[in-house]
């Protein structure tokens, strides 16, 4: 059964907009308060989402922040450490990325690995929400757009270029942390392949205060992950050296329709905006591409996506959310896009009888890799609920979009703004205040 006590959506909106300003360091929002004590790049982006509504003003701080870390060739890293911070392994010092590689900052800590780009869609909401006010909040919005445009449009050329060097239309990643679903089923025969060598000693962090050794990945992948970061300072984080050096090397099909969509929106975006034409039909050209190449994955009858694993070189199908990539771009021949809606919609996920909300389970809880309270393995994720909902609105399906809304705020209303769901019993998991629950929470309610 659902948990009490359920709040009203304008004390939900207030709890969240606390929290966010409780979790806000000044310059960055941390992830989460005990758990993930830094700046995560997706989540960064999902953060200004909920900031927007509250102050666009400091919306674009946050992604300022973000982007005054993004690297030399482009990428924007998966974490963005805050100064003199510790609580977090791996830290700075044991990616050690200013001392490997120049294409890292100096002036920041980061990681040197990625995450999804969903940043242009928080751009838009800057910007949607920016039209409703004042002309000196309007003027912030627009004085970023012409500050960050060419590092927005870096961003996804780097992605384009760098981690799709043949134009396949997905993204290749090399590590399961890049596709922020870290342990996912679908990245399981992939991490069998990663033998780990000599992982230098360590002790993890996310144990100690997450406790609930049933939440949160096993030593055994832990291990698997280090070893991964080994293999990438080895190669110094050089793009071409990674594709030939590292033992996981996947084409992740959900991070390839993200990466349309949000071409797709920085090409619109770029035109309201008149900024320059090359790079309007540079974003829109990904936008293409990218869709075209998650389409090809589809399975015919079903519509279902699947990723590739580059280093076995076969498809990986597992029943993930990812399986409904092509719904977030688009491109499916109609009947296969109506299949995939009845996947989505019956038993095998929204629609399992025993599910305390109609929302996405991580993972099917039909399929044998379904794990009910562990992390991607089934939780439902309150982020992924949002993304949905919004890309929904987006393709022009309200009915749809609304009702992942509603069904997500039912879920929110315990007002634990936790990280993960627990699908049948509704129990809040993993760590709570996390950033972008309330933001999504803040956006539904804006
Ligand atoms: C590793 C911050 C991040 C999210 C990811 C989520 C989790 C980190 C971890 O937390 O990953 O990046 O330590 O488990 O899987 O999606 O961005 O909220």
């Amino acid at each position: 059964m659902p948990h009490d006590p359920s709040f009203t959506p304008t004390q939900l909106a207030a709890r969240a907009a606390y929290l966010l300003r409780g979790n806000d360091l000044g310059t960055m929002t941390t992830a989460a308060p005990l758990l993930y004590p830094h700046m995560w790049s997706w989540d960064a982006a999902f953060v200004a989402i909920g900031l927007a509504p509250l102050s666009v003003e400091r919306a674009v701080v946050e992604l300022d922040t973000l982007l005054s870390a993004q690297w030399r060739n482009g990428m924007i890293p998966h974490i963005v450490f805050a100064n003199g911070v510790d609580g977090y392994f791996p830290g700075p010092a044991r990616w050690a990325c200013s001392a490997l590689s120049a294409d890292a900052p100096r002036n920041r800590h980061t990681s040197g690995i990625t995450q999804p780009p969903v940043h242009a869609i928080a751009v838009q909401r800057i910007l949607d929400h920016a039209r409703t006010r004042g002309r000196s909040t309007r003027a912030v919005a627009e004085a970023f757009l012409d500050r960050r445009w060419n590092d927005l449009v870096r961003w996804h050329r780097w992605l384009a270029e760098c981690r799709d060097p043949d134009a396949r239309g997905r993204v290749t990643l090399y590590h399961g942390w890049e596709s922020g679903m870290d342990n996912s089923p679908r990245w399981d025969s992939a991490y069998a392949n990663v033998i780990p060598g000599d992982v230098p000693e360590y002790q993890r962090e996310d144990n100690k205060i997450n406790t609930d050794a049933t939440q949160r990945p096993s030593d055994l992948e832990y291990d698997r992950y280090l070893w991964l970061l080994e293999e990438m300072k080895a190669a110094r984080y050089d793009d071409e050296l990674l594709s030939k050096t590292v033992s996981f090397a996947v084409e992740d099909v959900f991070v390839s329709a993200i990466l349309s969509v949000a071409c797709q929106v920085l090409a619109e975006i770029g035109e309201d905006h008149k900024r320059p034409r090359s790079d309007v039909r540079d974003l829109y050209a990904w936008a293409d591409r990218f869709r075209a190449g998650v389409v090809e994955t589809t399975d015919e009858r079903t519509g279902a996506a699947k990723d590739y694993d580059l280093r076995a070189e076969k498809w990986i199908v597992t029943e993930t959310v990812a399986q409904f990539a092509p719904l977030l771009c688009g491109g499916l021949p109609h009947e296969r896009e109506r299949a995939l809606l009845r996947l989505l919609e019956g038993p095998r996920f929204c629609g399992h009888p025993d599910l305390a909300y109609a929302l996405i389970p991580s993972t099917s809880p039909v399929s044998r890799d379904f794990r009910p309270r562990e992390y991607w393995r089934g939780p439902v994720w309150p982020v992924m609920t949002w993304l949905f909902s919004w890309c929904f609105a987006r393709r022009g399906w309200a009915e749809r979009s609304a009702t992942l809304r509603r069904e997500g705020l039912r879920q929110a209303s315990d007002g634990t703004f936790a990280e993960y769901y627990e699908p049948f019993t509704g129990a809040p998991l993993g760590s709570m205040q996390q950033s972008w629950t309330a933001a999504a929470v803040l956006d539904w309610l804006g």
